[in-house]
């Protein structure tokens, strides 16, 4: 880009006291965990024939989407490589490179995840693990860990135990941490007899899951208002396992911004958070009037969510991840589409003068504050993200569209 349209924009930065450089290394050394599973329509690699289950759909039909280890990584490859900045990269256990001996999801273990391990370490990423409680037949009437069936219930701590043990190995093979994220789809349709019980027995469960210490797993439960098919009752709901987390040191609260209602907002509940834990677990997601997980934009929430990340000075504490499965576009340009709009945020956020904006509501100079907030939206921020690309590496603008076109038709078009 053109350097002095860069120093031009640093400037108006600067005059409000902006370092955009020290923004920009800031942003570089913050880790997004991407979610493998928009790759293939959260499909994974058991070839059981069960069809995506839990209330969650991804809908659309677009040509090319990844059917082996091996497509789903060289996809990621060509989107990891448009995106700049610290990666990681989040799996599902349905993502099991199985090998001649076939492992239920109850008794997976390091082994089929060896590759992944090769992977992750050949591209520099941490792991990021969930343990995947749907598309499954044991999952009994929509249940896993509330079942009132003890069989049912047992086969899924089993999942949740053997899932945090590959956690640990990840973590110790790679170095890093691991977030290892406990979602369950249990809910009921209809209006229930009893609320009670199946929390109660999911409380049970996550105790037996929980109970073994492991070095290097962050352990987080994600809650959920509702899902399709699922529309009366939630057991995993946002109190349960806020009250789970606040009564168990080390479990943390997963916040996905689809969960919620849609008045309710993450950016508000994320600085609540905060007060009273260290680590605050994300998935960042767009909701289009229910939990429909489109691609993340550079939209008003977004930048809210990233604004509180960093005026809360939690860049530290959060653990941002990406959840979302589009299969109406193409499928690599999804990831990088969200992952940039999701660095976009966090760099507006990053360049905002979060200190004369305090000082300013502390002061109760309500119509400056309304005034600056607006005036600061066209800064000319383009310029600095445009920069931070290139320093990266990546493309700065829409050029990276291209290869990901290329890359469509030379080898997504091949997959029939
Ligand atoms: C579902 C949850 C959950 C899943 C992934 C695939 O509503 O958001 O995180 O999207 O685990
Ligand atoms: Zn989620």
């Amino acid at each position: 880009m053109n350097p002095v349209v860069f120093d031009q924009a640093a400037a108006r930065y600067a005059h409000f006291g902006v370092d955009v450089i020290a923004a920009m290394d800031t942003l570089s050394r913050f880790p997004i965990s991407i979610h493998c599973w928009q790759g293939d329509d959260v499909t994974g690699f058991e070839n059981s024939g069960e069809a995506l289950s839990g209330g969650i759909q991804a809908t659309g039909n677009y040509p090319g989407k990844a059917r082996s280890f091996e497509e789903l990584t060289k996809d990621f490859d060509l989107a990891i490589s448009l995106i700049p900045g610290m990666k990681r990269i989040n799996l599902h256990a349905c993502y099991a490179v199985q090998g001649a001996q076939f492992h239920d999801r109850d008794a997976i273990t390091e082994e089929d995840f060896a590759p992944w391990v090769d992977y992750a370490k050949s591209r520099n990423l941490g792991i990021d693990f969930n343990p995947t409680f749907f598309s499954h037949p044991m999952v009994k009437d929509g249940l896993t860990l509330s079942s009132p069936d003890e069989t049912v219930r047992a086969f899924w701590v089993r999942h949740g135990i053997q899932c945090r043990r590959i956690a640990a190995y990840f973590a110790k093979e790679l170095g890093t941490h691991c977030l290892c994220n406990v979602w369950i789809p249990d809910g009921l349709k209809d209006i229930p007899a009893d609320r009670l019980t199946p929390r109660k027995l999911l409380a049970g469960s996550l105790d037996q899951i929980f109970t073994e210490k492991l070095p290097g797993v962050i352990d987080c439960v994600e809650s959920k208002v509702f899902g399709i098919g699922v529309e009366a009752y939630t057991v995993g709901s946002s109190e349960f396992y806020m009250g789970y987390a606040a009564a168990h040191p080390g479990v943390y609260n997963l916040m996905d911004n689809g969960h919620y209602h849609p008045t309710e907002t993450v950016s508000d509940k994320l600085p609540a958070m905060l007060c009273f834990f260290d680590k605050i677990p994300l998935h960042v997601t767009r909701p289009m009037r229910w939990d429909s997980d489109h691609v993340v934009r550079f939209d008003d929430e977004i930048r809210e969510i990233a604004l509180e990340i960093v005026r809360c000075d939690a860049m530290d504490k959060v653990l941002c991840g990406l959840d979302y499965f589009d299969a109406s576009i193409n499928r690599v340009a999804a990831w990088v589409i969200g992952t940039r709009s999701m660095q976009k945020a966090l760099l507006y956020a990053l360049t905002q003068p979060h200190g004369l904006l305090t000082k300013l509501q502390q002061e109760g100079n309500f119509t400056r504050l309304l005034m600056l907030q607006e005036e600061l939206k066209t800064m000319p921020f383009g310029a600095i993200w445009e920069a931070y690309c290139e320093k990266m590496g990546v493309p700065c603008d829409e050029s990276w569209f291209e290869q990901v076109l290329t890359y469509e038709e030379n080898v997504l078009k091949e997959r029939v």
